[in-house]
């Protein structure tokens, strides 16, 4: 529970910093508020929730933090920042704001970790639960900060997407049950190395009813024996409780001895949604609502945007826009989801921030499944190094630049594939623009 007579200071203002702002003037607690931008975003909001509150922008404020009882520090900032270790090596606690939801909120929680699948995997086990009758708030790191989530009554589960960095300034959480989906390097510019940001997800598992953990990713294990049991997922292991079999002919998800679902047939496409599908039904089941509940839910589940989304079809190419590939592990999740399914070849449309990650596994499977790769962002040239002889490249400035080269090096059968292995900061506001304008460069071509 929040203590209000220490004197807490918000570091990072944006909607996470926002959003412990309205929550500790909720509970008349003192706070001050630092962020190392001059004009960070949220000034405006915070001046109508708390306009007396002390504000030092610019560089995150020693003076201050050297004031502070407790620090809730934005997922946005390292631990590892200097003035922030410096005020918690004097003393000061450091928390996020996951932490403080877990402290007061008065439903079961269902979390949820990974490199890549956590929003797919939130937004599927969410529906799940609505469509089977349970009343269920999604929140976290999908982009409604959980402290948000208070203001609504009480559900009976909540089910929240964390993030390495929100899962290192939490310590209280007891999920009903928790999942790490997989592991594979993302945020290496935060990272000391791969094992650092595993163990960073790990944490989900701490004090856990139940561990769901993916039997084909063996870092899924990781402090998995934390949870009070586990219950594992697969696609390929066939020993999991959650698994992939094969019946007349034909690949089942399924669910002990049970099949549940034909897997050519669920309502997101590729091998990876099969497990994340697998895993949201394992978290369903771990809270106590059983899989042939889920059944309607299932089919009438859409997807998210930006994910391998088929835009349009074009002189026989099909362009798909799976933007929200930030990572080298997503990219290669649509290559094979997509390569194997298609006459003809890919042309990848890749490049931007890669945040410092091994790009080398992109390799082999560019050599298997693409005719070309269209280069763009700051990290374009890494990326070409890693495009094998056998693959055609092109440089390009912009997104629509991009697409146009895109259209004319593929052939009637091919996919153009956006799926870019790295994040969009470089060059756009986030992923969202950079999918909304290849799709709009895609709807134009003549
Ligand atoms: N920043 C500064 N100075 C500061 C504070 C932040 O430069 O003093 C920068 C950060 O480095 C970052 C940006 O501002 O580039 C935003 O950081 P933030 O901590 O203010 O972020 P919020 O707006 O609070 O959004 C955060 C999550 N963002 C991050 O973890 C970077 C959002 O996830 C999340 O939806 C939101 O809280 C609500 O929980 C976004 C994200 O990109 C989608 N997450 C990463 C990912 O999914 O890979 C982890
Ligand atoms: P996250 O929230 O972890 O970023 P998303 O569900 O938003 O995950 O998907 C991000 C990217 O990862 C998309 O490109 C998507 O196609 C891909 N993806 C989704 N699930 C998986 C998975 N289980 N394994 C690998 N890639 C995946």
């Amino acid at each position: 529970m929040v203590d209000a007579r220490r004197f807490h200071v918000i570091a990072g203002l944006g909607k996470t910093g926002i959003s412990v702002a309205r929550y500790l003037r909720s509970r008349g607690v003192a706070f001050a508020v630092t962020d190392t931008r001059a004009q960070p975003p949220g000034v405006d909001q915070l001046r109508e929730i708390a306009p007396d509150a002390e504000c030092k922008f610019g560089a995150l404020d020693a003076e201050l933090l050297a004031k502070a009882e407790v620090i809730v520090l934005s997922p946005g900032l390292a631990l590892a920042e200097p003035a922030i270790a410096a005020a918690r090596s004097r003393g000061a606690q450091v928390i996020g704001d996951i932490e403080l939801f877990v402290q007061v909120a008065r439903a079961p929680i269902i979390a949820i970790t990974g490199s890549n699948g956590k929003s797919t995997v939130t937004m599927l086990t969410g529906h799940l639960l609505n469509q089977a009758g349970k009343r269920a708030l999604v929140g976290g790191n999908i982009g409604t900060p959980v402290l948000d989530l208070l203001e609504q009554p009480v559900p009976d589960y909540y089910v929240l997407e964390l993030s390495s960095f929100q899962l290192e300034t939490t310590y209280g959480l007891r999920a009903a049950a928790a999942t790490v989906l997989n592991i594979s390097e993302d945020h290496m510019d935060r990272y000391a190395s791969l094992t650092a940001y595993a163990e960073a997800k790990a944490r989900i598992y701490h004090h856990a009813n139940v561990a769901v953990f993916n039997a084909d990713d063996r870092e899924t294990r990781r402090d998995f024996d934390r949870a009070h049991r586990h219950v594992a997922f697969a696609i390929h292991h066939s020993n999991a409780e959650y698994r992939v079999e094969h019946l007349n002919g034909r690949r089942w998800l399924t669910v002990g001895e049970q099949a549940f679902a034909d897997l050519e047939h669920l309502p997101i496409q590729g091998e990876h949604n099969a497990a994340n599908v697998l895993a949201a039904v394992a978290l369903c089941e771990a809270v106590g609502v059983k899989a042939e509940k889920m059944r309607d839910g299932l089919r009438s589940f859409k997807g998210l945007p930006h994910r391998c989304v088929l835009v349009r079809e074009h002189a026989s190419v099909r362009y798909y826009n799976d933007s929200k590939a930030t990572n080298v592990g997503a990219a290669l999740a649509a290559i094979s989801g997509i390569g194997p399914v298609i006459t003809g070849k890919l042309v990848m449309i890749a490049g931007g921030d890669a945040k410092g990650q091994d790009l080398l596994p992109l390799t082999s499977a560019l050599a298997h499944y693409a005719r070309a790769v269209v280069l763009l962002g700051r990290d374009a040239e890494r990326v070409s190094a890693v495009v094998p002889d056998s693959v055609t490249q092109e440089f390009v400035d912009s997104i629509e630049e991009a697409v146009t080269a895109a259209a004319a090096l593929a052939e009637p059968g091919d996919a153009v594939l956006l799926s870019p292995a790295c994040a969009s900061l470089d060059m756009f506001r986030n992923y969202e623009e950079r999918g909304d304008r290849f799709a709009r460069a895609v709807e134009l071509l003549p």
